[in-house]
């Protein structure tokens, strides 16, 4: 029995959760799926519910106010890892990330990268060969493609889409990451724990996606999460100045 888990963090996908929940039971029938949920207004959680009601590999994490993506995630971390889930793969809502690529992730999970050396994280990436974008607007395109970039390059990771949200981790990279240093709350979240898992000399490996802008609902991206993702870049980044790389840091090394 697989004890693989996917997280799909939730605020108001009221239009989605369902449909996104069936994809992926259907795409890996053994792996779990937990729901976080920041008390959205729109019901989603009740949703939730009656899908946990079904089905018993579904389970439903109630948090009291909307904190953020990132938060939402660490909860979901400590949730998984007290039960023993492994490997421990991230999934929006939206339709953005296709539950049908998800065995393209978890393969590379089990697979050794070019050098031979056994992989803690994979990124589901717009941003290499094979990767591709539908229905995105070209501001947001043009955005997390300078994001990434400004980001890769302050914080020198060699990983092409440091934004993506679709990754599977191994339950021991999770442990690896100080995940109690982690502080970021929106969407720079995702930089946030490639950064730690740089600094923790992880194994990354990137495989192509194609992300799909979501038909239904809105997103939840606002300037406020951008500024703060890029001040908390800069600031790693000047940090870094000031620190010498760990030796492990050698390690750290994408596809
Ligand atoms: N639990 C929780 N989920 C969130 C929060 N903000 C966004 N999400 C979810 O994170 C995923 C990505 O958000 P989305 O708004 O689609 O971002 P975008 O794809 O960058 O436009 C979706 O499943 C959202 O419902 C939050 O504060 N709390
Ligand atoms: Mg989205």
């Amino acid at each position: 029995m697989s004890r693989a888990l996917v997280v799909i963090p939730t605020y108001n996908e009221r239009e989605n959760i369902a449909e996104t929940v069936a994809r992926v039971r259907a795409a890996v029938p053994d792996a779990s799926v937990v729901v976080v949920d920041d008390s959205s207004p729109d019901g989603t959680g009740y949703i939730a519910e009656g899908l946990a009601a079904d089905d018993g590999a579904v389970h439903v994490l109630h948090r009291t106010a909307k904190d953020g993506l990132g938060a939402a995630y660490l909860a979901a971390f400590a949730w998984a890892l007290e039960r023993g889930f492994d490997p421990i793969v991230q999934l929006d809502a939206d339709g953005s990330h296709l539950p049908e690529q998800l065995h393209s992730l978890l393969g590379a999970l089990e697979m050794p990268d070019a050098a031979g050396r056994r992989v803690d994280l994979v990124i589901g990436s717009r941003w290499i060969p094979g990767g591709r974008i539908e229905n995105w607007p070209r501001y947001r395109e043009l955005l997390s493609r300078w994001g990434s970039a400004y980001a890769r390059t302050i914080l020198r990771l060699p990983i092409r889409d440091v934004t993506a949200g679709y990754r599977a981790f191994r339950a021991s990279a999770l442990r690896a990451i100080r995940l109690e240093d982690v502080h970021t709350r929106g969407y720079g979240f995702q930089v946030d724990m490639l950064w730690h898992a740089s600094q923790s000399g992880l194994v990354v490996v990137e495989v192509p996606i194609t992300f799909v802008e979501r038909a239904r609902g809105r997103s939840k991206m606002s300037p406020m999460i951008i500024v703060e993702a890029m001040l908390r870049v800069t600031g790693w980044g000047i940090a870094g100045l000031f620190r010498r790389r760990p030796a492990s840091s050698g390690r750290f090394v994408g596809s």
